[in-house]
């Protein structure tokens, strides 16, 4: 039986008191060790940002990449051993700000990874300055007089560029997002989970009980994740009352499962004389 401390480092949280980030890793490790993964077969990677310092708390394959490049280097380890559980991480100004069209290309491509986004509405380790999500006239240190840029959508954009697994978490409710986390790693295909975080340091607006005011579970409300529409009908209604389980499911072929030349085995696995690269450099010919 594994548990949480099985993928546990020694090194301790460097994260403000209070910190959403104290209830998505023990919500990561717990889908972990339920899903019975030993460490050795999950690869995680992270940019930069107070949530990618969650690279070195993790007991497990972690990279710890660039700003923005979370997504990438993933990608490249689902392509060169698609045997592994791959999970990115990422804040969200390093998801939908720098890696944005990263995160769409990924989900076109439906690669079977698990994109877990720490949303505080903020870039946090740099002190608070304004993310993508950031509301509207929301003041930050970048923002004295109020945001005027109307936030991203993480939810819809995934939803119509491709994601085959669309759903939104909460840091205060580490059972529910632990599911949905789960769930996400069982997918087969491109799945995002955008966690709705608080930062107790910076964000003085969307704190821990503005979110209780406002959350609500889909699966509660009767949501059917199977129809497009209605899933993105409820990504678009994410304001006032905001819902949080799976938006949307569906299946459809990842990308490697798509290519002839992983289908009987992980690259990794190959050698290089198994490998015709005459067949290529024939067409050229
Ligand atoms: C290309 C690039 N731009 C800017 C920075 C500076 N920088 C480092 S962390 C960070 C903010 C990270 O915010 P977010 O991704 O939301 O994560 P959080 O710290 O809120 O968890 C920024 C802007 C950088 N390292 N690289």
């Amino acid at each position: 039986m594994l548990t949480q401390q099985d993928y546990t480092s020694t090194y301790k949280p460097t994260w403000c008191p209070g910190c959403g980030n104290f209830g998505i890793h023990p919500a990561t490790k717990k889908a972990l060790a339920e899903l019975n993964l030993p460490p050795h077969r999950v690869a995680m990677t992270f940019g930069i940002g107070c949530s990618s310092n969650g690279a070195n708390f993790f007991k497990l394959y972690a990279f710890h990449s660039i700003h923005g490049r979370s997504l990438p280097v993933a990608v490249g380890i689902k392509l060169s051993n698609h045997d592994l559980t791959v999970i990115a991480d990422a804040g969200d100004g390093d998801a939908y700000g720098e890696g944005v069209s990263h995160f769409v290309h990924t989900a076109r491509g439906n690669i079977d990874i698990t994109y877990l986004v720490h949303d505080n509405r903020l870039y946090s380790l740099t002190k608070g300055q304004m993310s993508p999500t950031s509301m509207k006239g929301m003041k930050t240190m970048s923002t004295p007089f109020g945001s005027l840029n109307e936030p991203f959508n993480p939810l819809a954009a995934a939803i119509i560029n491709g994601a085959t697994f669309v759903a939104q978490g909460f840091s205060g409710d580490i059972n529910h997002l632990s599911g949905l986390i789960k769930q996400a790693i069982m997918h087969k295909g491109f799945a995002l989970i955008n966690i709705l975080q608080v930062c107790t340091t910076f964000n003085k607006v969307n704190t821990f009980q503005w979110y209780k005011e406002r959350i609500y579970k889909l699966e509660d409300a009767g949501h059917d994740a199977a129809n497009y529409g209605k899933a993105l009908a409820a990504a678009i209604k994410n304001h006032d009352k905001i819902p949080i389980g799976v938006l949307y499911q569906t299946s459809r072929p990842s990308y490697h499962q798509q290519l002839d030349q992983l289908r009987e085995k992980p690259l990794v696995k190959q050698s290089a004389e198994e490998i015709d690269v005459n067949k290529s450099f024939d067409s050229y010919r």
